[in-house]
């Protein structure tokens, strides 16, 4: 862990609402595969999830619950560090010091913010609308060069990379320059009842997501039920067939199998017999995936996400000591 030479991957979700397999397929399942070849960073962004209301008692519980969906998606602890924002407390700090380099108007561009707060813009959080300096000091604290997320996060990782080049040509070289990274396919899996609009954990019915904890079997009944065109074929085609398009990359990327050769595969055939052999395939997955999340005990997660955070503690308060002695907060 954490070896000189290799680059540096950090990523987070929120311990907000249930994990989906949008959030899988467009953020999770791409940070296994990086371990071996990067020093990986994992982090339960709660001081994000904090942006809008949440239970104490619930939130707690969700801190413990993203860490096991990090470790059943194949995060490995011995190799990667997997550890909760608000135990380090340069997140915030390194916020306040970049709230002074971000300007309003970076925010106002800001399409999440826009989304989130609709017409409630005078009333939500001030977090809310902070959220994305907050993200970049995640990103910038630990020499940051690639962000694995899902394409909506792509915008606050291009804050990040500005900030960290505003911050170095006012005050000097300090932060690394870094960029997200999504995948070809998958950033952006789309609702099963409405494949025009991402797939999302708020301000959606149960039928839009498929929960990874949900029923196996309730699951699979998604999938059936999954909106599709009227026209039979199955081939990939976003901008015309977006049903059968979202499909077809949740089935390439669960499996692993191209695209094309699924079209092949299932050439001639109905939408039915398509979506029976997806549905079975996403409910053994749920199962497996299922039996390693259940696997790890609370108190497990508790000691594993303190001891991470000692971890990094250190690399944390480097940069932000140095960017405060950049900026002249020094004696
Ligand atoms: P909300 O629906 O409340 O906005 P969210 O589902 O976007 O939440 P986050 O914690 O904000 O959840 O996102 C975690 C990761 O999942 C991010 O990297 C995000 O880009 C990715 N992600 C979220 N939704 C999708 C999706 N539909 N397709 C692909 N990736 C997604
Ligand atoms: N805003 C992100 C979560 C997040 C994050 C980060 C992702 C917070 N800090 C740093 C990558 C890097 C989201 O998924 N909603």
């Amino acid at each position: 862990m954490g070896t000189a030479n290799k680059k540096s991957i950090f990523s987070g979700v929120k311990p907000s609402g249930d994990l989906h397999l949008g959030n899988y397929l467009g953020a999770l399942s791409q940070w296994a595969p990086l371990q071996e070849e990067y020093n990986c960073i994992f982090c339960v962004v709660d001081l994000h999830a904090i942006t809008v209301k949440q239970d104490p008692e619930l939130l707690n519980q969700r801190i413990i619950e993203i860490t096991k969906h990090y470790l059943a998606s194949g995060i490995d602890p011995a190799k990667s560090i997997i550890f909760q924002q608000s135990a380090v407390t340069a997140h915030a700090e390194l916020a306040w010091l970049l709230n002074c380099t971000a300007r309003i108007a970076d925010l106002n561009k800001m399409t999440q913010f826009k989304e989130k707060a609709g017409k409630n813009q005078e009333t939500v959080s001030v977090g809310l609308y902070d959220y994305p300096v907050l993200m970049a000091a995640d990103i910038l604290l630990y020499n940051t060069e690639i962000v694995p997320v899902g394409e909506d996060q792509v915008q606050h990782v291009e804050l990040a990379r500005e900030l960290a080049k505003r911050f170095n040509h006012q005050f000097g070289e300090t932060f690394i320059i870094p960029a997200a990274k999504v995948r070809k396919e998958g950033a952006r899996i789309m609702g099963l009842d409405n494949p025009t609009k991402k797939m999302g954990k708020s301000d959606t019915a149960s039928s839009n997501y498929i929960a990874m904890l949900d029923n196996p079997s309730m699951a699979a009944k998604k999938i059936m039920r999954a909106a599709t065109d009227s026209e039979a074929t199955i081939k990939y085609d976003k901008e015309n067939k977006p049903g059968i398009s979202n499909l077809l990359t949740i089935y390439s990327i669960l499996f692993n199998a191209k695209i094309d050769s699924i079209e092949k595969k299932y050439a001639g055939k109905g939408y039915g017999e398509f979506k029976k052999d997806l549905a079975v395939l996403v409910e053994n997955f749920l199962v497996d995936y299922q039996k390693r999340f259940n696997s790890y005990s609370n108190d497990d997660i508790i000691g594993l996400l303190k001891s991470h955070a000692e971890k990094v503690r250190p690399i944390a308060e480097k940069t932000l000591t140095e960017a405060k002695q950049k900026i002249g907060l020094r004696l």
